[in-house]
């Protein structure tokens, strides 16, 4: 097990860093501390071919714009907030708007746009446990960031195990009441380089609702039951199966792009048949997203290529988004001296 640092640019001022951590396995994973993007979790497949199984930049100065989020933190808030707009204690707040008409993924400058603080801690288990390697990056969004109230300590934590799993902690408090609603950014593609579009993977997740977008992809309030749609996935069923359908919800996202509501199980499951590689989702949150890279990228991949459309899909493990009339807004709301804390576990595995 060995876990090294490597300057790899910079940005506002300061180094971005590459933080690699490698087994004897061949399982490797590396971290930047420009806004925590993860850009490999290298795995093997049935033949044990070491590939990376996420969309990542060949260029990580790319990672700087990184419009489509790849690989990052997500934060304050997740997802669109409708028109920006939320209460807190009855004083009204308008967020900043990158989204158009809402505010997405935290504003102008999300937490994928902060240089995060680092620190490591090996741990090189003698009595045949697993051994681990521990990332803690933290950072401050000070009150009135992006138009949030209260200043904010955030620090999320990347317990990264030999046996192919890495976990996720993340936790943040405030002084003020304010609103919290973290993710990760990962897009997924277990075929292994980027190879095969995730549409020839197949899913299995364990929920019986949807929310209902509306023609703007924010929430409606109103909750679509996913028995015989498009987005019944509570048998394993392949992903491109039903993601062109006529449905209307499939033409607001233009494919997945939509908070499912999880059951008390919370497993998200996906596999991919060809390579045999599975991964395997454990969250505390009450629901994810689950985006299916719907609109055709720009920057160059590590492949040398450019991804193409259903090439990665993203789990974003949160609250519900808060949509029209400030609808969940109360899931995202972080009261004075709590402690916000979400936990979701990437399982990584090959399939008999
Ligand atoms: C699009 O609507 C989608 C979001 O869900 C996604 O996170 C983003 O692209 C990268 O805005």
């Amino acid at each position: 097990m060995r876990c090294s640092k490597t300057i790899v640019g910079s940005f506002d001022n300061k180094e971005i860093i590459a933080y690699n951590v490698k087994f004897e396995n061949g399982f490797e994973v590396e971290i930047l501390n420009l806004g925590g993007v993860i850009t490999k979790i290298i795995t093997p497949d049935k033949d044990n071919n070491l590939e990376n199984i996420l969309l990542a930049y060949e260029d990580v100065n790319d990672y700087i714009e990184n419009p489509y989020y790849y690989g990052a933190i997500i934060g304050r808030t997740s997802g669109r907030i409708c028109e920006g707009k939320i209460t807190i204690d009855n004083k009204p707040y308008e967020l900043n708007k990158n989204y158009v008409l809402h505010q997405g993924h935290g504003g102008n400058k999300g937490f994928n746009k902060k240089i995060w603080e680092v620190y490591v801690e090996e741990h090189t288990n003698i009595n045949e446990e697993k051994n681990y390697v521990t990332l803690i990056l933290s950072t401050v969004s000070l009150d009135g960031e992006e138009n949030y109230p209260g200043n904010l300590e955030v620090n999320v934590t990347f317990n990264i195990y030999e046996d192919y799993k890495i976990e996720e902690i993340y936790k943040a408090k405030s002084y003020e009441t304010t609103l919290v609603n973290m993710t990760n950014h990962c897009y997924f593609n277990l075929s292994g380089n980027i190879k095969r579009p995730i549409t020839e993977s197949y899913l299995k997740v364990d929920s019986e609702y949807i929310l209902e977008l509306d023609n703007t992809c924010v929430p409606s309030g109103k909750l679509i039951k996913v028995e015989n749609t498009p987005f019944d996935f509570s048998n394993l069923k392949l992903i491109g199966k039903h993601i062109d359908d006529n449905h209307e919800q499939i033409k607001i996202g233009n494919g997945y792009d939509h908070v499912f509501m999880l059951n008390k199980d919370k497993e998200i499951y996906m596999e991919d048949k060809e390579s045999k590689r599975n991964m395997t989702i454990e969250t505390n949150q009450e629901s994810v997203v689950i985006y299916t890279s719907n609109w055709q990228h720009e920057k160059v991949a590590y492949t040398g290529r450019v991804p193409q459309l259903r090439h990665g899909i993203c789990f974003e493990t949160q609250a519900p988004p808060i949509g029209k009339d400030m609808c969940f807004m109360e899931n995202s709301m972080l009261h004075k001296g709590e402690e916000y804390y979400q936990k979701t576990d990437y399982i990584f595995s090959v399939s008999e």
